[in-house]
């Protein structure tokens, strides 16, 4: 792990868009599933997933559900459940009312608070696919009141067998509604345009391969989509009380995600750091994904020498991670300093695993100094507001002149005759009735 300077570092990636053959095999797949519905959803999966299936057999069943259980630990099922308890627990903090301001005229404004109706959440197959995710994107949308929410994940991750048991015991946990075996942009188009089977939703999220990605953003605007998630990113800020075994664990803990996968130690004590880079090394020696996490610590690891905490606050606020662990002497007082930062771990025993798994917050985090202006997956994902206005007469008629002098300085005499209209009338008739 390179020891650099901070003016020599810098985290930001090119964000991958896929090529123009990637962009334009979405498009295919994306118009066929829209204008053909199952039938091409059908020849997709054959396809794609070697997988012959009919419509029939798309949808998940209550059996499967039930039989997943029995092929998972029941110490998995313990665990899956009192983490989907902790993360609902936090999310139900989120959740915020309607409101409603009576004005002395008698006039009335406010914000209605709705959930979506309808969610789809894109599980993966493949080396991300996480049960853990399937919680956090799924318990958001439940907690924000979303009464239909449909899972989509390819046909064969568990093998042979069907669908991943983790995967389904996760769905059943997190309350998941329906599921669905299809993958790839297929899956997506289904979701953003309905087939025969599966029916429209208002909103898709969760991870995905590139050709996923595209789709996202190729059906972007019929539905809403979450946003695309970078690789995984961890910055550690910590002084020379912090001890560099679990330091340098942490680190890895997230470079054992992807090649593509960052983890920057920032560190005043060049001591400290020389302790850690070797921990690094002889941890990285003993990791079964050592080829990721490597090749993650040689491409897009650092560690980052700083004069002060104060001075490293400063870098990591730049970096803006996805990621922050300050593990220093007295973390708290430093905690009004940092600005950006997708979650920040307190401490010594605040690993970043306790927050991927199971403390409560979700795990879907900005990545890509995206931090610095947008915040993790949470309730308000799931809803959406509406406006509420209504003014009594007595209000029109006091605020109308003000209003038409608005709409006028704008050339909108539509606008201004729409008020004004009301205003004779009302003013004619007189009193307050
Ligand atoms: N650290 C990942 C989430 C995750 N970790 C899932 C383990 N499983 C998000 O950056
Ligand atoms: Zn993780």
């Amino acid at each position: 792990m390179r020891l650099v300077s901070a003016q020599d570092f810098d985290l930001r990636r090119e964000v991958e868009y896929g090529s123009a053959e990637q962009n334009e095999a979405v498009r295919t797949i994306v118009k066929a599933v829209k204008e053909e519905g199952n039938a091409a959803l059908l020849r997709y999966t054959e396809r794609f997933d070697s997988m012959k299936l009919d419509a029939a057999a798309l949808r998940v069943t209550q059996e499967e559900l039930k039989a997943a259980y029995a092929l998972v630990e029941p110490s998995f099922v313990a665990a899956i459940s009192a983490a989907a308890e902790n993360i609902r627990h936090f999310h139900t903090k989120q959740k915020r009312n309607s409101w409603m301001d009576l004005q002395p005229d008698g006039s009335l404004l406010g914000q209605i608070i709705r959930p979506l109706k309808r969610v789809g959440v894109y599980v993966p197959g493949g080396k991300a696919a996480y049960p853990s995710s399937v919680l956090m994107n799924v318990i958001p949308a439940q907690v924000a009141g979303v009464s239909e929410i449909v899972m989509v994940t390819p046909p064969a991750t568990g093998g042979k067998a069907g669908i991943d048991p983790y995967i389904l015991v996760a769905a059943a946990e997190a309350g998941v509604h329906e599921i669905y075996r299809v993958g790839g942009a297929q899956a997506i188009a289904a979701l953003a345009y309905g087939t025969e089977t599966i029916e429209p939703v208002d909103k898709i999220c969760g991870p995905g391969n590139i050709y996923v990605a595209l789709a996202k953003r190729e059906v972007y605007g019929a539905v809403d989509i979450d946003s695309i998630a970078g690789p995984s990113e961890i910055a550690v800020l910590a002084d020379d009380s912090a001890n560099p075994a679990y330091v340098a664990a942490d680190l890895l803990s997230q470079a054992e995600h992807d090649e593509m996968a960052s983890a920057i130690l920032v560190t005043p004590s060049e001591m400290f750091a020389k302790a850690c880079q070797a921990e690094v090394a002889r941890q990285l020696a003993e990791l079964p994904r050592k080829d990721i996490a490597s090749a993650s610590i040689e491409q897009y690891g650092a560690i980052i020498l700083v004069n002060s905490i104060e001075e490293g606050i400063q870098v990591i606020n730049r970096l803006a991670p996805e990621h922050f662990e300050l593990i220093v002497k007295e973390p708290m007082g430093y905690l009004g300093l940092v600005e950006n930062a997708g979650a920040i771990f307190l401490g010594p025993y605040s690993s970043e695993p306790v927050g991927d798994y199971y403390a409560g917050p979700n795990h879907i985090i900005p990545t890509n100094g995206t931090a610095r202006f947008s915040s993790p997956v949470d309730v308000d994902d799931f809803i959406k507001k509406s406006s509420l206005i209504y003014y009594s007469k007595e209000a029109l008629l006091e605020n109308g002149a003000t209003i038409i002098e608005l709409a006028r300085r704008e050339g909108l005499e539509g606008h201004a005759r729409a008020v004004e209209i009301r205003l004779r009338q009302e003013g004619k008739a007189g009193g307050n009735d």
